[in-house]
């Protein structure tokens, strides 16, 4: 069987794009809400589910997990704001090492408690270097965290901290402006970084339109991540999906 890590990578190569959605378990307050998000998900080209955020005040992660893997074959993989939140239902999860920031307890410290939990279970492990990059507002990610994100105007520091994140042997490369951001990551940023690593790049936070999926897949992003827009609008997902569409069809003609 494929891995999660074995489809990124081949799609990576290939320049395939995908798209993920991500559930934040804080903003789930009835399950069965997620119905129609999951339907939608099914019949457009949803590749991914991340679950997870900064702060989980209610005990709906597993409940949220059963129900995306009884509607759907697509994979669900945790994003989890500390070792807390494991689930070990889910298919994967992004074991996120937060290298844009000098936090020892988020670069190496939860990973410790976190390890033996999940060397005893099926999940598949994604090393993930996890990246912030300032936007307008203070993220949560980025309180929670105690963390300064890259400066959006600092594209070197950003392609040389994902180098780095590579070099020590990180698989993926999880750049994110935070849950809601006023400003995404602008695609200088992005298209500097893809340039600097080989590792599949995955971009989140403030895509709320196609125009903004598109520059960032347009800028090298190999997978996008749209949380808050498709909450408040399922829809959203098949006009994402669909540009998704076009980026890969053009890959199957060659
Ligand atoms: C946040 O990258 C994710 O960590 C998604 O952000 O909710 O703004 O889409 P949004």
């Amino acid at each position: 069987m494929t891995t999660i890590l074995e489809t990124l990578n081949e799609r990576r190569k290939a320049g395939r794009k995908s798209l993920s959605v991500l559930i934040d378990p804080d903003k789930i307050e009835d399950v069965s809400s997620l119905t129609k998000l999951i339907q939608i998900a099914n019949e457009s080209y949803v590749d991914f589910f991340f679950v997870g955020g900064s702060l989980i005040t209610n005990s709906n992660l597993s409940k949220i997990i059963q129900s995306l893997k009884s509607g759907s074959d697509i994979p669900v993989v945790l994003f989890p704001g500390s070792n807390m939140h494991i689930d070990l239902n889910a298919d994967g999860i992004l074991f996120l090492s937060l290298i844009s920031g000098r936090n020892p307890d988020l670069l190496i410290g939860q990973h410790v408690v976190a390890a033996p939990i999940l060397k005893n279970s099926r999940i598949e492990v994604l090393p993930t270097g996890y990246m912030l990059i300032n936007s307008e507002n203070t993220s949560s990610v980025s309180y929670m965290s105690n963390t300064n994100p890259i400066p959006s105007d600092k594209e070197a520091v950003a392609a040389c901290t994902a180098m780095a994140g590579e070099m020590l042997g990180l698989k993926l490369i999880y750049m994110d402006a935070g849950s809601g951001a006023k400003q995404h990551i602008p695609a200088k940023v992005i298209s500097k970084v893809r340039k600097a690593i080989n590792a599949p790049l995955i971009i989140g936070g403030g895509i709320n339109t196609t125009q903004k999926a598109k520059e960032a897949l347009t800028a090298g992003a190999d997978v996008i991540v749209i949380g808050n827009a498709a909450e408040k609008n399922p829809n959203l997902l098949i006009e994402v999906s669909e540009i998704i569409y076009d980026f890969n069809k053009v890959l199957d003609v060659h």
